[in-house]
């Protein structure tokens, strides 16, 4: 009881500090700013960004772009959450995109971004994304910016440490934030000392489609693992994972969590764990865990269960996996540019350990431990250190390099970035932000090649920054310059959900190669009508499909008589365009799901059920052309027992065969005289 009052004693005089640093120091946006600021992150109407920052949305489940300096929110990328805006995992090709061995679960919380790479830069073709409740990670295609792959991880809780990429994107690292019974049972929670497992997890990325694959899985101590990063350069082979909960208590963890002055950074030689699984040292599990893939050539998303998996133990692997000593609480693990320097930061810890990549492997040569945990060595504190960072702020939580030699940390409880030397461990500027960032991201900065032009901190309390809109504000994003020698705030702007990690690349790696529409001839979708001459309706039974195209502007066919109660009909729409930013929409009346938008080339299905016998309406809902309003047509719905033939139509034809092309063309033609 004495300790718990200490610590939370120690609580209160930190927040104490950071409400005194932020009242008493009268730090407002005009001592700070300066007077070309606004010049520094304006673009031009017309111009385009420097970089694409990616942020992730935390609790929306989402990922967001926006333009960098300007703060443009270029798009909302959905992943993890369902999106009615476009249809996402309510149209019947993406539901499957949301399948786990839970359920189908349409919500998740998305933390870390990681772009791909190849040696050691980003290459832009993909983006990784966790979803942190319901352990999953998720591919971006940044040709089209859609989701294209979801990967479920199996047997972990909180997916929170993930997916840290390795610099020729071989592997996404994770491990599970929290310790959970493996395989799951129905055990006393007060027995988590000797039944609560962790696992770090290795998904391989494959080089020429993306397509992720889980590779193998570490068995680890019931700790907490929390961050990581990967080694680069000469640390490549290696990850580097912050444990917390050494203590591994099981409740309070507040207090129960912070006993120790020292938790552990776990080291994992993952070139050996290959080796380990090439011996055959793997052990397969039975499990169950889902992979959502897009099929590139359909746009249908295909969902396959894998039933094993293979796990590594330490204790039959030796040389594969570390621990060292790392402050109290750690959060942040961040390896510098060179792959030399990895900056353990102790969240409750007023100095930071830098750890030397070439004196960590002196010590593990020469065995230079302090005992070892379930057979795994750990190396003696002094030994693998570079040296530490005295007192630079309160709450260090993350790290990233500008590629100059210097390293910039934000402090969560005295609010702030602090930009020090990570050679000479010398503290060079602070600046402010509004307030308590989480992390921060430098275009490249944790790659071997950052830019470093631009920091942003993802602040996450907002307080008197914008316009109020009720008990609920915007997340904020702070833009720094730090071309010079002092930081310089130039830019606040709104974030969607909470911002809760970016990464930021240059546009010219991504402008490219973005795609404009999907080629019609190239759409493998077997209900797809790749002209107005193949658009039918068809009776399979109590299914109903239709096979409708959109063109601007009308839908083809636009009137359907013979929908009967009882049934089920399939809207399958075929956007027959083929130009860039021409999507076409679709909604049915009563439909008690979602609209669709379907991009020029793609084919999207909307499942319908009849209601009650009537006309309904369904039109387009993205606004297209001058005509977009008469983009409409009306579907009958008859009742079970009725015997009104099915028919369709265009331009009062009712037809079954294949004039429709035709009759379009004659309108617009038309159309063009008139
Ligand atoms: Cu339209």
């Amino acid at each position: 009881m004495k300790t718990n009052t200490i610590f939370l004693t120690l609580f209160f005089l930190l927040v104490l500090g950071a409400v005194f640093l932020t009242d008493c120091s009268q730090r407002t946006t005009q001592t700070i700013v300066e007077g070309d600021a606004a010049q520094q992150a304006y673009v031009p109407p017309g111009e385009y960004d420097e970089f694409y920052a990616f942020m992730s949305g935390g609790f929306s489940g989402q990922v967001t772009a926006y333009g960098l300096p300007s703060g443009r929110l270029l798009k909302e990328i959905p992943v993890f959450s369902k999106y009615p805006e476009n249809g996402y995992g309510y149209s019947e090709e993406t539901k499957a995109m949301f399948n786990t061995s839970y359920g189908e679960v349409p919500w998740d919380d998305s933390h870390h971004i990681e772009l791909s790479q190849t040696d050691g830069e980003f290459d832009g073709r993909w983006l990784f994304v966790n979803g942190n409740n319901t352990p999953r990670i998720a591919r971006v295609d940044l040709t089209t910016f859609e989701t294209v792959e979801i990967l479920e991880i199996p047997d972990v809780a909180g997916l929170h440490c993930a997916p840290f990429i390795t610099e020729n994107s071989e592997y996404l690292v994770s491990g599970t934030r929290f310790s959970v019974p493996i395989p799951q049972e129905d055990v006393g929670i007060d027995t988590y000392q000797e039944n609560f497992k962790g696992l770090i997890n290795y998904v391989s990325v494959d080089p020429e489609e993306g397509h992720m694959e889980l590779a193998f899985q570490i068995e680890m101590p019931g700790y907490n693992y929390d961050l990581a990063r990967n080694g680069k350069g000469k640390s490549h082979g290696w990850s580097f994972l912050t444990t917390y909960n050494s203590e591994q208590a099981h409740t309070l963890l507040e207090v129960n969590a912070s006993q120790k002055d020292k938790d552990l950074l776990a080291i994992v030689n993952w070139k050996k764990a290959e080796e380990y699984l090439e011996q055959g040292k793997g052990q397969t599990r039975e499990t169950s865990f889902y992979h959502n893939l897009m099929d590139e050539s359909t746009s249908i998303v295909n969902s396959t269960e894998v039933t094993e998996t293979t796990i590594l133990n330490p204790q039959d692997c030796p040389g594969m996996v570390y621990f060292i000593p790392v402050p109290k609480s750690p959060h942040g693990c961040d390896v510098d540019p060179t792959g030399e320097f990895i900056v353990g930061n102790g969240k409750l810890s007023a100095d930071m350990s830098i750890y030397s990549f070439d004196k960590l492997m002196a010590a593990i040569e020469s065995e230079d431990f302090a005992g070892d945990i379930n057979g795994i060595p750990i190396i003696n504190y002094e030994s693998g250190l570079h040296g530490i960072l005295q007192k630079p702020g309160l709450g260090p939580l993350h790290t990233e390099f500008d590629g100059k030699g210097n390293a910039y940390t934000t402090f969560f409880i005295s609010s702030e970035v602090v930009k020090w030397d990570v050679e000479s461990l010398e503290v060079l500027d602070r600046q402010s932000t509004f307030y308590s960032p989480g992390h921060l991201v430098i275009p490249g900065g944790e790659t071997r090649k950052p830019e470093g032009k631009y920091l942003v901190a993802m602040n996450k309390i907002t307080k008197d920054r914008y316009l109020p809109t009720g008990p609920e504000l915007a997340h904020s994003a702070q833009l720094f310059d730090i071309s010079g020698e002092k930081m310089k705030l130039v830019l606040d702007f709104p974030t969607k959900g909470e911002p809760h990690y970016a990464q930021a690349i240059s546009a010219g790696k991504i402008v490219p190669n973005v795609k404009k529409f999907y080629r019609i001839e190239d759409n493998g979708h077997p209900r797809a009508a790749k002209g107005e001459g193949q658009a039918r309706v068809e009776r399979e039974g109590k299914e109903v499909h239709v096979y409708m195209t959109a063109i601007r502007s009308h839908l083809a066919p636009d009137n359907i008589e013979g929908i009967k109660m009882d049934d089920e009909v399939y809207f399958h729409i075929t956007n027959l365009e083929q130009d860039w930013d021409v999507p076409h929409g679709f909604a049915v009346q009563g439909a008690t799901n979602a609209e669709l938008l379907v991009m020029p080339g793609q084919t999207r299905t909307l499942k319908w059920k009849p209601f009650k016998p009537g006309v309904f309406a369904f039109y387009c809902t993205d606004f297209c052309s001058a005509l977009h309003q008469e983009m409409s047509g009306y579907v009958r719905v008859s009742p079970a027992n009725s015997d009104v033939p099915l028919k369709w139509g265009l331009n009062n034809e009712n037809t079954t065969a294949t004039n429709m092309r035709e009759q379009a063309e004659q309108q617009l033609a038309q159309r063009v005289d008139d």
